[in-house]
Parts: C-alpha cells; sequence; structure tokens
C-alpha cells in the first residue's frame, strides 16, 4: 500500500469534475487502500479520489470514534437531504484551516461497494457533514467555498504566505 500525496488549495484541479467509475478493477481497487491509508494516517475521516488527483468518483470514510469502520463509497449520490446543522469543518486539502458550515443534518446516499452491490447508507450528525463534504469533492467544491468572499480572500492569503515560506 502507499500513502498518495494530497493536492492543496487552491490547485485548479481540485475543481475538476470526477467521472463516474464504470468498472470496478483492481486499479480502482488498490486506489481505494491506498486512499484508506492516507487518510487513516493524515489523520482525517474522510478524503475523495479529487484530493489525490484521480478524477474518479470514490470516496473513502471512517467516521467512527474506534477508527474501524470504513466506508469506500463508488458512485455516490444523494438521493434525500433534509434538516440544517453547523458543524466546524476542516479539510485536508486546507491545512489549518477551520470554520463552520451549515450541511444538511440528514442524508441518504446510494452508492455502489467494492464489491460492486448497490448499497444505501442512511447518516445524520458528523457522518452525514463528512458524506457532504467528500461529495462536494467530487463535483470539484472546496468548503472555503461555502465562506464569505472576505474570507476567501483570507484563506488563499493565509496559504500563499505559508507556501512562501515553506518553499
Ligand atoms: O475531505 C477531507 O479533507 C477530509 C476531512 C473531512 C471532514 C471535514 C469536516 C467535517 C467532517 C469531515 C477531514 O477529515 S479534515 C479533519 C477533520 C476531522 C473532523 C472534523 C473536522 C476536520
Ligand atoms: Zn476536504
Amino acid at each position: 500500500m502507499s500513502l498518495l500525496p494530497i493536492l492543496r488549495f487552491p490547485d485548479p484541479r481540485l475543481k475538476k469534475v470526477a467521472a463516474p467509475i464504470e468498472r470496478i478493477d483492481d486499479r480502482i481497487r488498490r486506489l481505494a487502500r491506498d486512499m484508506a491509508e492516507t487518510m487513516y494516517e493524515a489523520p482525517g475521516i474522510g478524503l475523495a479520489a479529487t484530493q489525490v488527483d484521480v478524477h474518479q468518483r470514490l470516496i473513502v470514510i471512517d467516521a467512527s470514534e474506534t477508527r474501524d469502520q470504513l466506508l469506500t463509497l463508488i458512485n455516490p449520490e444523494i438521493l434525500s437531504q433534509d434538516g440544517l446543522q453547523i458543524c466546524e469543518e476542516g479539510c485536508l486539502s486546507v491545512p489549518g484551516i477551520y470554520d463552520k458550515v451549515g450541511r444538511a443534518e440528514h442524508v441518504v446516499v446510494r452508492y455502489t461497494d467494492l464489491e460492486g452491490a448497490a448499497q444505501t447508507v442512511d447518516a445524520v450528525g458528523l457522518l452525514a457533514v463528512c458524506l457532504q463534504h467528500e461529495i462536494d469533492h467530487l463535483q470539484g467544491h472546496v468548503f472555503v467555498e461555502h465562506l464569505s468572499q472576505l474570507k476567501q480572500v483570507r484563506i488563499r492569503n493565509k496559504l500563499a504566505k505559508q507556501a512562501r515560506i515553506t518553499a
């Protein structure tokens, strides 16, 4: 297994819309394994293929306290959503930035698992937030886009300054 490099905001590749996965082959299975390893090592509770510069509709999530309930979702789609929750979000592609984002409290997501079986997950709370956050990534959206323009300018300036210091 391998750790994968994670794209950093505002890399334009994070804006690409991921393509549906047509066939679940060894390449997809290997990618899912490497994404899970990368997520656990970061550490994070989710990771989208977009973030590792693979523009296909695959996400991994483990929002469990015990860090042993890995979900691998191929071609996830939100079937229904309702309610509202405000959650402090961060992102492995936007290190050091955390802010409150409004998301649906409850989502029902349909997806295909690694065995090719159709699955549905009915989620509330942090898992619901993470599903929306990761599916946003597959659509080319990063959570900071939900913040004010002023906050986005400040974030870009802060990350650009960090990049100059570490260059
Ligand atoms: O997509 C990612 O970069 C992974 C995020 C997913 C996530 C962000 C906010 C809320 C839920 C999930 C990371 O796991 S960032 C680390 C983190 C973990 C829990 C809460 C906030 C941030
Ligand atoms: Zn993210």
